[in-house]
């Protein structure tokens, strides 16, 4: 053993369920792949439901578990309070750690509307001035192949940005038994399909092309609008489930099953998205290809390793899509992990989360996506909403 000089940082965490074991498999881990200048500690797991959390908090090693969200934040041994509850909680827990004076991590999409959204991006303000750092959590911006292709965009290895095709598939709401959850309720999730995944595909197309969506037309549709309620068979980390039965009670579906838009974005690239828990055989293909002036770049998490890359400046003979295999030591995070074709799966991408977190606390700087970037998700959130009840009509996104 030897001495550790590094100073540690205190994490809370709020909520246990699929995102909060995400999360603690990275904060816990993350101090073992990565040179991180401050120690996550894992202090404290708030859960209303004390049995649950505690059975989180044995497998991960939290330290301690608390029932009261609020007694989290007051702790004097919490730096950080990470958000990982439904999207009615973010904007009162994330503001109240952020007036606390605790760094805050807060899962996706940052609200369940604008009016919060900004908010929480001026107490994210407020607190920036104090040092105070706010982030939240759209991950796949930390899958490697994704930041590589930012990367290629912004050397201009493919040009100016004509297309953007963006796809968000899952099917887990396909079966007609799968049960109610907070995901298929509007008071608490804030929207469906749309702000569940499709918020992905709008932070992840920003992120990659550095362009704003300007403007959308869109459809959504809630397919199925009734469903049992009850808990679907088995525990643990899931999606969906299937409840056996025909006299169980059914609850309303008060969200989107799908949404599907155009949009343009502000270098004058036309995109569609589309955002969907219906695509019959797709459980987490999230679908990105982007044609520009000098190549293109294609994308599938269903294969998150490979970024394919089309060089346009290449003879025409021997022009194509190539397979990039994204685990070289030279690619986004790879040097930290395994040898070349080794591959990295879902779970790396919080555990990169937290990395860059950690690094821009430590050094004093704002991590992205910030809680403006969350803002601004927000807003083309809301936008589609506006299109698809009038019809489709364009809507711009509000600045
Ligand atoms: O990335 C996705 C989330 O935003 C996950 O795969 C599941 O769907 C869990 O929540 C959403």
């Amino acid at each position: 053993m030897t001495d550790d000089d590094r100073a540690t940082l205190g994490v809370g965490m709020l909520g246990y369920a699929f995102m909060g074991v995400a999360h603690s498999h990275a904060w816990r881990n993350v101090r073992s792949f990565f040179d991180v200048p401050l120690l996550p500690r894992l202090t404290v797991l708030g859960g209303r439901d004390v049995q649950s959390a505690t059975a989180v908090a044995d497998k991960f090693g939290w330290e301690h578990v608390e029932s009261d969200w609020r007694a989290v934040i007051a702790r004097d041994d919490v730096d950080l309070v990470d958000v990982c509850t439904p999207g009615d909680s973010h904007a009162e827990m994330a503001i109240a750690a952020l007036e606390a004076g605790k760094h805050v991590l807060c899962e996706k999409p940052l609200a369940n509307s604008v009016g919060e959204a900004e908010q929480m991006a001026a107490a994210a303000a407020r607190a920036r001035e104090s040092g105070v750092r706010a982030m939240v959590g759209f991950t796949y911006r930390r899958v490697p192949a994704i930041a590589l292709a930012r990367a290629v965009v912004a050397e201009g290895r493919i040009g100016a940005v004509r297309h953007v095709r963006a796809q968000y598939l899952q099917d887990w709401l396909n079966d007609p038994a799968a049960p109610m959850s907070w995901r298929l309720e509007k008071a608490r999730a804030g929207s469906g399909a749309l702000g569940d995944i499709g918020a992905h595909i709008v932070d992840l197309t920003q992120f990659i092309t550095g362009e704003q969506i300007t403007g959308v037309s869109a459809m959504m549709e809630t397919f199925i609008r009734q469903r049992p309620i009850a808990a679907p068979a088995g525990s643990g980390v899931k999606l969906g489930g299937h409840v056996d039965g025909g006299d169980v009670p059914l609850g309303e579906v008060t969200v989107d099953d799908a949404a599907v838009f155009l949009g343009r974005f502000s270098g004058g690239a036309l995109a569609t998205f589309e955002a969907t828990r219906y695509a019959t055989g797709r459980k987490n293909a999230i679908r990105i290809e982007i044609n520009g002036s000098q190549g293109a770049l294609a994308f599938d998490f269903e294969d998150m390793n490979v970024l394919h890359f089309y060089d346009g400046a290449e003879s025409s003979q021997t022009a194509g899509f190539r397979r990039i295999l994204v685990t070289e030591p030279d690619h986004p995070y790879l040097a930290a992990w395994w040898p070349p074709g080794h591959l990295l799966g879902y779970e790396h991408g919080f555990t990169h989360q937290a990395l860059d977190l950690v690094n821009a606390i430590a050094e004093g700087r704002d991590p992205d996506p910030s809680f403006d970037d969350g803002l601004r998700v927000q807003r083309v959130l809301a936008a589609v909403e506006q299109s698809a009840v009038k019809d489709s009509a364009w809507t711009p996104v509000a600045e």
